[in-house]
């Protein structure tokens, strides 16, 4: 396994050749400075390298017209005057001599990283791609994309992997106007999109790029679009899409595949989005995908402008897919009333469609002000060229350092350690003085026979957490009580009886998950997650894998699992995924119990007062 990093220095040799100040942004340095980053980080060296090729004719025509295909074809023999005729065809692209050859290195980068990813020689990956492609249509280039590189590779994922359903991320800045034709009336591929829109006002000023575009035909329900209306969507804005909108249906449709159009002009200083969310929030946003599909995700550069929100981005991004958890994010106030709007539209308009979102509310009868009513604080841009250039400043994200042991184990003798895990064991037992304490802090007087030596080295190993030396750990045996005062700030959050003997079934169980576990977490910004184990629990393997996953992103991945003493059947795959590995896919979900999904809701509104990150609609 690991993870792929597709790269090639020849998509940097080409540029715009005459003055545009629409297309003066997409420049090679884009490329260069994010792959040096992730040289000078070192994590281009824990990749995988896999090498482009050009992308076949055949390729090029799952997505786009022969006259198209043989009208780009042309471009590396025309002179500079042919070249900007050509590009006035188009909107706000730029054409070159060698970016038809780019072009098709940026596809054949993206299918190699598919055929990797989908025969499981690598587990997950990225491409570095340039021209970027979610806004490249059948017959047309059109926002600095010449051909759709993520939808091509969906159709490819189809036809030559069998691939039944594509989940496609994009999180670019920008509406994937491209992706989302291409799949309209396609329930095959789920397109999600959110974009910078401010109500038709910000380019590509679509009218299909607003939330109640949903698909048509058979693909009705399969296209997503979360709009945003404002400027300035931060860390907690986006989070909140995630757990309301795309995660409970990501894993309702139970994806084969997911394809990230990640572009990264969605991050703070860009000077085309606009936006405030912090580099360290694509760690996040890439972690939350990564239990699906069994973690087949492939990540394609689309967008990114700001050549230091951009490296740093891109880094989050990789350091995440090699299965580094993802830091504690900041800001983490809660969603703005804007972005609540839009979730509440996304939401009620899918509400038909997905049965995690049948609670959604009606759609609100507000949704559709004038474009001049913009908040006070967005810094109005009027989609041209000029914009001015203030200097934003964030502080660089902290380096994720990685401890020396990934996942420690504690257990009895008899069990053998699990693969890639350390046994757990300090040199040292407990003296006089601590079996003492053990003794009267954790034991009841009645409970002699426990094991003072095994309760000793769960808390050094808590202790070895706090430090950063241990990211995870599976002590075991374990008797639960015993272990809840050893941390100074601990969410306990009790799933045992749901998950055991459920009122809730899988689905129930995986939308509270989501929408309210994964938010509260969040947001309560744990030191350390102890996850228990309940007992016979056996029958829900696949969900107790998921939450283990996704769980590491909430405590810098200090998760403390706690299994019981009967259960060894379940300690190497448990810690497999502490490892890193992703959980296997769920496959997709059927309807949620009524009872289920009332009681989640009951529970959702009363906390969300105290909780912002749980709120799905403004407060009117
Ligand atoms: C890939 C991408 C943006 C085009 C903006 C044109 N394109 N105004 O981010
Ligand atoms: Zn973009």
């Amino acid at each position: 396994m690991g993870t792929a990093l597709v790269y090639d220095d020849e998509m940097t040799k080409y540029k715009l050749l005459w003055v545009d100040p629409v297309c003066e942004l997409e420049v090679p340095e884009r490329l260069q400075v994010s792959h040096q980053a992730l040289v000078r980080s070192g994590l281009a060296g824990r990749c995988v390298p896999v090498p482009v090729r050009e992308a076949t004719d055949e390729e090029v025509l799952l997505v786009h017209s022969a006259e198209y295909l043989e009208g780009v074809k042309k471009t590396p023999f025309m002179d500079l005057e042919d070249l900007m005729a050509f590009t006035q065809q188009y909107g706000d692209v730029y054409f070159h001599p060698n970016i038809y050859h780019c072009a098709k290195l940026a596809i054949g980068a993206t299918l190699q990283l598919v055929d990797r990813v989908m025969t499981g020689k690598v587990r997950n990956g990225m491409a570095l791609v340039r021209p970027p492609g979610h806004h490249s249509q059948t017959s047309q280039a059109n926002g600095f994309c010449v051909f759709n590189n993520v939808a091509i590779a969906a159709q490819y994922a189809k036809k030559h992997h069998g691939a039944k359903r594509v989940l496609i991320v994009d999180w670019d800045i920008h509406h994937g106007q491209g992706i989302q034709y291409c799949f309209e009336d396609d329930p095959s591929v789920l397109y999600f999109s959110w974009h910078r829109y401010e109500h038709q006002s910000f380019w590509p000023n679509l009218r299909e790029s607003d939330f109640d575009s949903v698909g048509s035909g058979k693909g009705a329900g399969f296209n997503i679009n979360v709009p945003w209306n404002q400027v300035g969507m931060g860390n907690s804005d986006y989070l909140a899409v995630f757990f309301h909108v795309l995660l409970p249906v990501a894993y309702e449709f139970g994806p084969d595949l997911v394809l990230i159009s990640a572009g990264f002009d969605s991050a703070i200083g860009d000077p085309e989005g606009h936006m405030c969310a912090t580099p360290d929030i694509f760690a996040h946003l890439t972690h939350l995908l990564m239990n699906l599909a069994g973690g087949k995700v492939c990540a394609v550069l689309e967008g990114g402008y700001n050549l230091t929100s951009l490296a740093q981005s891109v880094c989050q991004t990789v350091q995440t897919l090699l299965g580094d958890p993802p830091p504690h994010p900041a800001n983490l106030g809660g969603p703005c009333e804007s972005a609540l709007e839009s979730v509440h539209s996304a939401r009620s308009v899918h509400k038909k469609y997905w049965s995690c979102l049948q609670h959604a509310g009606e759609p609100s009868t507000k949704t559709c002000r004038p474009a001049q009513q913009d908040g006070p604080q967005g810094p109005q841009s009027n989609g041209g060229g000029e914009a001015q250039k203030e200097a934003i400043a964030w502080p660089e994200p902290l380096q994720r350092v990685a401890p020396s042991v990934r996942t420690a184990l504690v257990l009895p003798d008899a069990v053998p350690c699990a693969d890639g895990c350390e046994r757990f064991s300090p040199a040292e037992g407990p003296d006089s003085m601590a079996t003492a304490g053990l003794r009267k802090h954790f034991l009841k007087e009645s409970e002699d026979g426990v094991n003072v030596k095994l309760l000793y080295n769960i808390t050094a190993l808590v202790g070895k957490m706090e430090k950063n030396e241990v990211w995870h750990c599976l002590p075991f045996p374990f008797v639960p009580s015993y272990v809840l005062c050893v941390c100074s700030k601990h969410l306990h959050i009790n799933f045992n009886h749901t998950l055991t003997y459920g009122c809730g079934d899988t689905v129930g169980l995986m939308q509270a998950a989501l929408g309210l576990l994964l938010p509260l977490g969040y947001q309560y910004a744990p030191g350390l997650v102890l996850l228990v184990r309940p007992p016979g629990c056996r029958a829900r393997e696949d969900l107790w894998l998921q939450l283990t996953g996704l769980l590491q992103g909430l405590a810098a991945g200090h998760t403390l699992v706690l299994v019981q003493e009967n259960e060894t059947a379940s300690v190497g795959i448990t810690a497999s995924c502490l490892l890193g590995n992703a959980a296997p896919s769920l496959g997709s979900l059927a309807a949620p119990g009524p009872e289920d999904v009332e009681s989640f809701e009951r529970l959702r509104l009363r906390l969300q007062t105290d909780w912002p990150l749980l709120q799905t609609t403004e407060t009117w």
